[in-house]
Formats: structure tokens, sequence, C-alpha cells
């Protein structure tokens, strides 16, 4: 390894410890409104003293991440023993979601991503393992900028679109940044998946297609997974499925 990226990367993993790594605080649709989403904190509440929110809780009080070793484990869904949100994002098919993350750190450049899963029913009785995931949205690097450059510059937001035609009902989102900054290390990636339900209104008729299961994502030798940040390149591989078109 080249002497100065060694002192870059060991730069990188020193300040990842001091740094805050970040949440989804909450949801505008369309601009207007606000969803909150699960506040870390809520583990240290006396039982029962948590509200509800759209957010899944789960054991991210360090605010910190899963690792490519658990790709194969359910805490990939939703993060570390996740539990079902109890309120619903309120929107309609074609409608902007915009997630606001309460904090990211600069050297945590990566990919962010957005995927649904049907819950067929009521989301917030649901599990992490049971759901079937489809992307359908997701940004990189492009010309010399991460998305998460751009969510930084946005006051720590990064929005998408419900696609136009789905089919109504209830889903769960997962909404996942993937922080590369020691991803040239075997099991370096951090993954920060974040799940809200969300109750999909208006008149469209697609259904998602069968999906994938949260343990089928990834793998650790994906090449967008074990991926060095400090060397050159001019583009960056996305991981996981396609992203789904069928209702847009
Ligand atoms: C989290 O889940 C693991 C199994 O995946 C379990 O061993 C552990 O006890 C759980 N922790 C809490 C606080 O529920
Ligand atoms: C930035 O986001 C926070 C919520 O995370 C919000 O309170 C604040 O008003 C936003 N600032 C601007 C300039 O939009
Ligand atoms: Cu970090």
């Amino acid at each position: 390894m080249h002497s100065s990226t060694l002192i870059f990367t060991l730069g990188a993993s020193l300040l990842d410890l001091a740094a805050a790594h970040g949440y989804v605080s909450g949801v505008k649709v369309n601009n207007a409104g606000w969803f909150p989403g699960a506040d870390p904190v809520w583990y240290y509440l006396p039982s029962g003293a948590a509200a509800p929110t759209t957010g899944w809780n789960a054991l991210n009080q360090d605010n910190g991440f899963v690792a490519p070793d658990s790709y194969q484990t359910s805490n990939i869904a939703c993060h570390k023993n996740a539990t079902a949100g109890q309120l619903y994002i309120n929107a309609n098919a074609g409608d902007s979601l915009t997630f606001f993350w309460n904090t990211w750190p600069d050297t945590h450049k990566g990919p962010i991503i957005n995927y649904i899963a049907p819950c067929n029913g009521d989301c917030t009785t649901k599990s992490a393992a049971s759901l079937s995931w489809t992307k359908f949205s997701e940004g990189g690097y492009n010309a010399g900028t991460w998305v998460t450059d751009t969510l930084i510059k946005n006051n720590f937001t990064s929005s998408t679109t419900i696609p136009a035609k789905l089919k109504a009902g209830n889903y769960v989102i997962r909404h996942e940044i993937i922080a590369l900054h020691s991803a040239g290390n075997d099991n370096g990636a951090q993954n920060y998946p974040q799940c809200l339900n969300i109750k999909v209104g208006g008149s469209g008729s697609v259904n998602p297609p069968t999906g994938t299961a949260a343990t089928s994502l990834y793998k650790r030798t994906d090449s967008g997974i074990l991926f060095d940040l400090y060397r050159s390149f001019t583009s960056y591989p996305i991981p996981g499925p396609a992203v789904w078109t069928g209702a847009n």
C-alpha cells in the first residue's frame, strides 16, 4: 500500500471514532409535513415512554453501522435488532419524499439507495426478516461528486420519488447510505439502513415484483462494497439489484 494512502486511510478511520454518524430524523412529503423517524435515544427511555414514530427502532444508539460480515443476517434489513415503527408516512404514488438525516460526516462518501417492501397488510406488526425488497432509486458517484456530498450540501437531506403508478397500500421504505471510507479493506464498508412505514394512496395499480430478501442484497466481495475510495476511478458500481422502473 502506498504510504500516503495508508496515512489517509488511518486518518479516516481515526476520524470515524470521533465523528457522529447519523440517522433519519424525519421525512417530508412534497416538501411539507413532518413524519418522524426513529431517534436512537428511544433505547434509554423507560419502557413505553418513547413516542411512536414512522421509523423502525433499532439498536443503533452509537449511530453505528452494519458491516459486510452481517450481510447474511436480518440486521442488514433495518439495522440491528430492528422492530417495526408504529406510525405511517402518508403519501401518494408520484409524491416526492425528502429524508432528513440529523447529520452526516464528509468523510463518509458513498451511495444512497432506496428500496420498498409491501407489507400486504399492517406494517407495524412485521419483522424485518419477513420483508422482500425492491430497489426503486439509487445515486452514487458522478463527475467528482458523491450523492453524500450533495446530501451534506442540502442540509443533510436526500430526496426520491415514489413510483407514480405504484399500487396503493402499506409499504416499508428502506433508505440506506453505504459509507466507503474504509471499504478498500475486506469487511470495511459501512451500511446505514433506515426503515420507515409508508401508507401509499392514489390510483396506481402496479405491484412491485417479488423482491429480494435483505440477506441476499449484498455480498462482501461485490465491486461496490469492496471498493478503494482513495484510488483513482471514474465510475462507481452501485451494489444491489437493478433499479425497478416498472411503475414509473
Ligand atoms: C439482538 O439480537 C441478537 C441476535 O441477533 C441477540 O442475541 C441479542 O440479545 C439482541 N439484543 C437485544 C438487546 O435485544
Ligand atoms: C435543515 O434541517 C433541519 C432538520 O434536520 C431543519 O430544522 C432546518 O430548518 C433545515 N434548515 C433549512 C435551512 O432548511
Ligand atoms: Cu463512521
